[in-house]
């Protein structure tokens, strides 16, 4: 595993940030203690067992996996903790909009994977270089686990075609895949010790194997936008301003939520998921569990 990058008083240097733009992705960086990270955990483990048999309008894991941070209070306060935006403001600027949060849980022994793809082919936010993804690990990440693995360089690619395949092995949406080979050697293993988090560019080509340990593998995806970023599929969109000033008004800025699962909560994730379908699904053959109807969920 690397050395950390080492963070001036919270903040990337210059260096790290013309790493993380040559590049495509930047890791580990070390934003919460063990400790932490381990009582974040717990929190969310209880969450689930309190919450699994609840009588909520979709299958808990559908909230986990789609904007976890507009129902779950715990997920909005790891999403817009000081120290993970001061991070964060090193690539995107002052300004940042916190767009989505997904948890993505892969059980021990499991089968489940994520097979490689761009982020941003799904947004229905064009190419934009106005948006990032920190993905934090709630438990070791590691090549055993099915930490994710980058494709170095793999930015500056346009938005390439993808396969649909809808495989249930597949933790996204529509089981999306690039429809390009990636050879092994061309993959940097993103290995994180709980606490540590990696960052990523929408157009990274990324995906990660199954789990292979006796332990959950539990990473959060947070997706932040610099307020300059558009949403051009769907109607209307939208985020929490997270530090700074939205200038632009191109999201409909929301608050975060202060009670797990609220029933306003509840229907504010339920208006977003109509409202984001259009995106997330254009040019789906079928519906996907995420957006559609038939709501299994999974991770
Ligand atoms: O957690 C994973 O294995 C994949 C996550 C991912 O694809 C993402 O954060 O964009």
């Amino acid at each position: 595993m690397p050395e950390p990058i080492s963070l001036s008083q919270g903040r990337l240097d210059a260096p790290s940030v013309d790493a993380y733009w040559q590049d495509g992705f930047a890791f580990p960086i070390t934003v919460f203690s063990p400790d932490e990270t381990a009582q974040f955990r717990a929190e969310l483990e209880q969450i689930e067992e309190t919450w699994r048999v609840a009588d909520l309008p979709l299958p808990l894991n559908m909230y986990k996996r789609l904007n976890a941070h507009v129902v779950m209070p715990l997920v909005a306060r790891i999403a817009l903790d000081p120290r993970v935006l001061d991070v964060v403001e090193g690539i995107l600027g002052p300004d940042l909009l916190l767009w989505s949060a997904e948890l993505f849980i892969k059980e021990p022994r499991t089968t489940q994977v994520v097979g490689m793809h761009q982020d941003l082919t799904y947004w229905g936010m064009g190419e934009t270089p106005d948006q990032m993804t920190a993905w934090i690990a709630l438990s070791p990440a590691t090549v055993a686990s099915g930490c994710m693995d980058f494709v170095r360089g793999s930015h500056k690619n346009p938005i390439l075609p993808h396969n649909d395949t809808f495989s249930d092995n597949n933790l996204l949406s529509r089981g999306q895949e690039v429809a390009v080979d990636v050879a092994d050697e061309d993959k940097t293993h993103i290995e994180l010790q709980p606490g540590q988090m990696s960052l990523h560019h929408g157009l990274t080509i990324h995906g990660s194997g199954p789990n292979m340990s006796d332990d959950r593998r539990i990473g959060l995806a947070i997706r932040y936008l610099n307020p300059n970023a558009q949403q051009k599929v769907a109607d209307r969109d939208y985020a929490v301003l997270a530090r700074g000033e939205d200038r632009m008004g191109n999201f409909i800025l929301i608050e975060p939520p202060t009670e797990l699962f609220s029933p306003p909560a509840l229907a504010l994730h339920a208006r977003i998921r109509e409202d984001q379908a259009k995106a997330m699904t254009q040019g789906a053959a079928q519906s996907t569990h995420l957006y559609g109807n038939e709501a299994t969920g999974t991770g």
